[in-house]
């Protein structure tokens, strides 16, 4: 029997680990008929929110963006979501990014899709443009080695252009790959493991991570992760990107 006074769960002042074992579901406004787990949110320090979304048959998840754009990415599972006058249905893999000010609207799913969302307040730029809703799919989206080793795969989900101010990506490491140095920058990232396992270094604490795991790292936190097991471990993340650093 497990004991249930045990998690590997952590939250603390400049990242977390969030593990399933630890959700709560939260009633979201607009969407209905699906569990919602809010698993980083500025509740905890963070200027971003990250959720996860599982999905009834007749759930539907819609409302307006207002400040806060909101990219949806599809685990796993079906439907159809709708911004501006586009619909198109999304499948593992595929998602879909809804600027600030737009309305959307997802429904029509398969039971138990489950979505991840990472949203954000936008911060326009001067001289550039706001930017469109964009459907896209990892499956074609190239994912060129990172910083020249091959172990390692980075794939960018949103167009490097300066109107954007966060970017998704889906880091894919071989087995025993691990990023080639302890990074530590202003940058903050919300992150959760589609496949495999390894170590995470946050803040120079360990901890064993693996499929269904997220992780909050505060900007400044130092971060560095190994890959174990025998398929790659990936995960995807979000970044604010391409701003003054106030
Ligand atoms: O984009 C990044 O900063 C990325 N290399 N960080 C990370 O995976 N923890
Ligand atoms: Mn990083």
């Amino acid at each position: 029997m497990e004991i249930s006074a045990l998690t590997r769960s952590v939250v603390r002042r400049n990242h977390a680990v969030i593990c399933p074992d630890g959700y709560v579901n939260s009633v979201v406004p607009g969407w209905t008929n699906c569990r919602v787990n809010v698993i980083i949110n500025e509740q905890m320090g963070a200027r971003l929110g990250q959720t996860l979304i599982t999905a009834e048959e007749t759930g539907v998840v819609a409302g307006d963006t207002e400040t806060a754009q909101i990219f949806f990415y599809v685990i796993s599972g079906r439907c159809t979501a709708k911004a501006d006058t586009q619909a198109q249905v999304l499948t593992a893999g595929q998602f879909v990014y809804i600027p600030a000010g737009h309305a959307y609207r997802l429904e029509q799913f398969e039971e138990g899709t489950q979505i991840v969302t990472f949203h954000k307040i936008y911060e326009p730029l001067k001289g550039h443009p706001q930017p469109t809703v964009i459907f896209g799919d990892a499956a074609n989206i190239a994912g060129p080695a990172f910083l020249g080793d091959p172990a390692l795969r980075l794939q960018v989900l949103l167009p490097e252009d300066l109107s954007f101010d966060m970017a998704v990506n889906i880091f894919t490491y071989d087995a025993g790959g691990h990023l080639p140095f302890v990074e530590t920058h202003i940058m903050e990232h919300g992150l959760l493991y589609l496949q495999g396992q390894g170590v995470y270094m946050l803040d120079q604490e360990w901890y064993p991570v693996k499929k269904g795991d997220a992780i909050w790292m505060a900007p400044y936190c130092q971060q560095w992760f190994t890959a174990m097991g025998k398929e790659p471990a990936v995960y995807i993340y979000y970044k604010n990107v391409n701003r003054f650093p106030t």
